[in-house]
């Protein structure tokens, strides 16, 4: 106690006398560090990588190339956003969505790709993952703008892959390979001319169709002109009548109101098996992967997936909610269960963020991208028991 009165006291008379306390005549304080010398950023810092918040705006951190212009950008998956969103009937804003995506992925980044999920990172698999831009889709012409998506998309499809590992490449008949792109919607309008584009190299494709609603619907009442029938509810029926698909699709998670059962025999017509979203209470996770596994078999399989599957609650921001959905946790095992299949390309769809709440949707879809990835490139699903450790023997109960 008296050393403490001593300081004390010493401190009082210093302030009285005009100085700092810690301040003595010739003695400085000692520079810190970050008071040396000027030096230049990289001087002093070297390169770093860029912050969760800092940065340009490309999915994940990834290298980001506007891929339709620069024609010598090569890729094995690229993510490419068409934000196109004047087919579609209720809530707008989803050509915003590729921007929205990327904004959700910041957290994301190549370096911290592992999930203990899938038990890898999608970019330790040798495969050249870029972001190619988006597709500047024309806002007041549809049919242009349709035009635009599949010359837009069938120019990234034609182009050689880089890896040559099995694993990141498809065969097609002909034996040659192509890359594969997991586009960021957008209303699920894109899919028709994604489809157009797909045929001109696999011929017809099996589709997995993660969604609330069919969008089988032949046409839209009021719909009178050729363009009108082109929108984000009836693009599988035109698909299928241009012969884009094979008859062993399937939908999941299907829960919309119809308008009676003619719908369900329209939609068998166009090809697909059906998934409600009730199922999952019923069958389970593993016997809903199983049926879609059996449906589309080993041919080529294009996955399309409305953020609107989700339920509402957890993923507020889309176009056309329908309560009582998937949690993203069940949609995300499911996703596990497909690795392996003959994949062709995928899609996330709908998210409209100006109706989202805390980014949740956008993280959502940022994160089942990220599961594309590893659906892609693995070889299998992951075993059914997540590493949340390593455990020995002798620990397991
Ligand atoms: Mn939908």
């Amino acid at each position: 106690m008296s050393s403490f009165l001593a300081i004390a006291f010493f401190v009082v008379v210093q302030l009285v006398l005009g100085h700092s306390p810690l301040e003595r005549a010739g003695d400085q304080l000692p520079l810190t560090e970050f008071e040396a010398a000027p030096q230049t950023w990289l001087e002093k810092y070297g390169k770093q990588i860029d912050q969760p918040f800092s940065g340009p705006l490309a999915f994940s951190h990834l290298p980001y190339t506007r891929c339709l212009e620069n024609e010598e950008e090569l890729f094995d998956i690229a993510i490419l956003g068409i934000p196109f969103d004047t087919g579609k009937l209720l809530i707008p804003d989803a050509r915003f969505g590729p921007y929205a995506i990327r904004s959700g992925s910041r957290r994301q980044r190549e370096a911290r790709g592992y999930t203990m999920s899938w038990g890898n990172n999608p970019y330790d698999h040798g495969a050249k993952i870029i972001d190619c831009g988006d597709i500047p889709v024309n806002p007041f012409d549809n049919a242009l703008a349709v035009d635009q998506m599949e010359v837009a998309y069938s120019t990234l499809l034609s182009r050689p892959t880089v890896a040559k590992s099995s694993l990141t490449q498809k065969l097609t008949k002909g034996g040659v390979n192509h890359p594969r792109i997991v586009s960021l919607g957008g209303d699920h309008t894109i899919v028709l001319p994604i489809l157009r584009a797909l045929h001109k190299i696999y011929g017809p494709i099996s589709v997995i169709h993660f969604d609330a609603h069919l969008d089988t619907w032949p046409g839209y009442a009021g719909g009178i002109t050729e363009q009108s029938k082109v929108t984000h509810g009836t693009f599988f029926h035109l698909a299928q009548q241009e012969g884009l698909m094979t008859n062993t699709s399937i939908h999941a998670g299907i829960r919309c109101k119809l308008g009676g059962v003619e719908d369900l025999d329209n939609d068998e017509s166009v090809g697909f098996q059906l998934i409600s979203t009730d199922d999952i209470d019923d069958l389970g996770i593993s016997e809903i992967i199983r049926r879609i596994r059996h449906r589309v078999g080993t041919s080529p399989v294009y996955l399309s997936l409305d953020i609107d599957v989700i339920d509402p609650g957890i993923a507020p921001a889309t176009g056309t909610p329908e309560a009582g959905g998937w949690t993203t946790r069940e949609l995300k095992r499911i996703i596990r269960g497909l690795a392996g299949l003959n994949f062709v390309g995928a899609d996330l769809v709908e998210v409209s963020p100006a109706y989202d709440v805390a980014e949740v949707t956008a993280i959502a879809a940022a994160d089942l991208v990220h599961d594309f990835l590893s659906m892609f490139l693995s070889e299998k699903p992951p075993h059914s028991h997540s590493r949340t450790r390593r455990v020995s023997p002798k620990d397991e109960l």
